[in-house]
């Protein structure tokens, strides 16, 4: 495998935010887009054994869980600006988030996107309707949350931002088909789309998602990986 951080990705998928904080480090990395082909493979198990996405290769450092795979880019690389510390000097903040994120939003989401992974088809539209209520709860949270600048944390976008924007398109789109989420309650949370969706790192983060490297400004992203299956 190549010695440049390998990111293992699906396109629309949670991976988003471990892809932005990529583009921050301003440092050559790959980015595979995985298939459920590619996500069986020995090679792709050694990097993360769960088979799913975000997954990075780095050196000889392989860690899946998008939570993980940000704290990691926190620890081992010069990105502090991107990872603000509270008042006394700590990462609360960021681990609270980041937690909230991948335990309570991220299967918010599922519940209303997968409703048969959850219950049999009869009882799907039922379920869906009871998980929207439930995501509601959640978006009011999280609007209430965000700050002044439009932020979960600090005056720019930090890793906390960059996987709940992962997260959070899919109530407008990204693979998700007719399931969108209306947030027009949500000011803070519109606020904070137009923040993410004007970084060039989001920018770029997208279209390597989308394969449109044409689109690319200021990016080290040093093509795509492949795993042959
Ligand atoms: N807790 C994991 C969740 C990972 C996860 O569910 N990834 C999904 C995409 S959003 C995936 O890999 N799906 C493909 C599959 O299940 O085969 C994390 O936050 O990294």
């Amino acid at each position: 495998m190549s010695d440049k951080p390998i990111l293992f990705i699906i396109s629309g998928a949670c991976s988003l935010g471990s892809q932005i904080a990529l583009e921050w480090l301003q440092i050559p990395y790959q980015v595979c887009i995985t298939t459920p082909e590619i996500r069986q493979t020995v090679e792709f198990r050694s990097v993360n054994p769960a088979g799913k996405v975000g997954a990075l290769k780095d050196g000889n450092n392989v860690v899946g869980e998008n939570l993980a795979i940000l704290l990691y880019i926190a620890d081992n690389y010069d990105i502090s600006e991107r990872v603000p510390l509270t008042e006394n000097g700590g990462r609360e903040q960021i681990y609270q988030w980041l937690s909230y994120l991948s335990s309570t939003l991220h299967p918010a989401f599922q519940h209303f996107n997968y409703p048969t992974r959850f219950v049999d088809e009869d009882d799907a539209e039922e379920f869906r309707s009871l998980a929207l209520n439930r995501l509601h709860i959640q978006l009011s949270y999280i609007n209430n949350s965000i700050n002044q600048y439009g932020y979960f944390i600090g005056e720019k976008a930090s890793i906390v931002d960059a996987q709940a924007f992962a997260l959070l398109r899919w109530c407008y789109k990204a693979n998700r088909g007719d399931n969108l989420v209306d947030i027009s309650a949500y000011p803070r949370l519109q606020q904070f789309f137009a923040n993410m969706q004007a970084l060039e790192a989001v920018k770029n983060a997208l279209a390597i998602e989308l394969e449109q490297v044409e689109m690319l400004q200021n990016s080290q992203f040093a093509g795509y990986f492949t795993i042959k299956v």
